[in-house]
């Protein structure tokens, strides 16, 4: 089993398009883990997944993406599904990271991070994972520094997507600076 193929499918299907999988996301993001099984065993190259193969893929994977309880899986962030889903806000730490490419500091720093094909703005807990996640478009990306608590304290909602991974709505540009 190609974890990683299966990895990918996952997000297509639980963070872009649930309706090509003939699922609808609850307002957590959730779905039913057997609903998605009759998903994939309609594809030839899925026809002999399991639940197994699916917790075995969360916990192989080095980034956690995915989520099981109680018989449901759901993706912890990255959606860009037209109905927005909800997450419960906590307190951030002092300082995230956003890691992006150098053509987008200009407009970064004039009209603030903005989720743009998402639901929400994707924020690091360190800044590996912002360097990680910005050499995705960038070999040698800009690394942002958050002024979280000060946003915080100022009203602007954080939620968390996984350990690493906090999520905001809109971080207007004077909570940002450059590294
Ligand atoms: C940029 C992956 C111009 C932003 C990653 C980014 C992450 C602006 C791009 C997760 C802007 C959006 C999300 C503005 C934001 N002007 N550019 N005002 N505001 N941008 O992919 O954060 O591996 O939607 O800097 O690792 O890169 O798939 O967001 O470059 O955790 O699990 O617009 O996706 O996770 O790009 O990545 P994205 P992201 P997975």
């Amino acid at each position: 089993m190609d974890l990683m193929k299966l990895s990918k499918e996952l997000s297509y299907a639980l963070r872009h398009a649930p309706w090509e999988y003939e699922l609808e996301l609850d307002e957590e993001g959730w779905v039913e883990i057997s609903q998605l099984l009759v998903a994939l065993h309609e594809s030839p190259y899925w026809k002999e997944v399991t639940q197994a193969d699916l917790e075995q893929m969360i916990q192989a994977s080095e980034k956690k993406r995915h989520e099981i309880r109680s018989g449901r899986i759901r993706a912890l962030y990255g959606h860009s599904t037209p109905h927005k889903i909800s997450k419960i806000s906590a307190e951030p730490p002092e300082t995230l990271y956003h890691g992006t490419p150098a053509r987008a500091v200009h407009s970064i720093m004039e009209h603030g991070l903005q989720p743009r094909q998402r639901q929400y703005v994707h924020l690091s807990a360190d800044i590996d994972t912002a360097n990680q996640v910005g050499r995705r478009r960038d070999d040698q990306p800009v690394i942002l520094k958050i002024n979280a608590a000060q946003a915080a304290t100022d009203g602007i909602l954080f939620y968390h997507g996984n350990e690493n991974i906090w999520l905001a709505d809109h971080i207007p540009a004077r909570y940002i600076l450059e590294q």
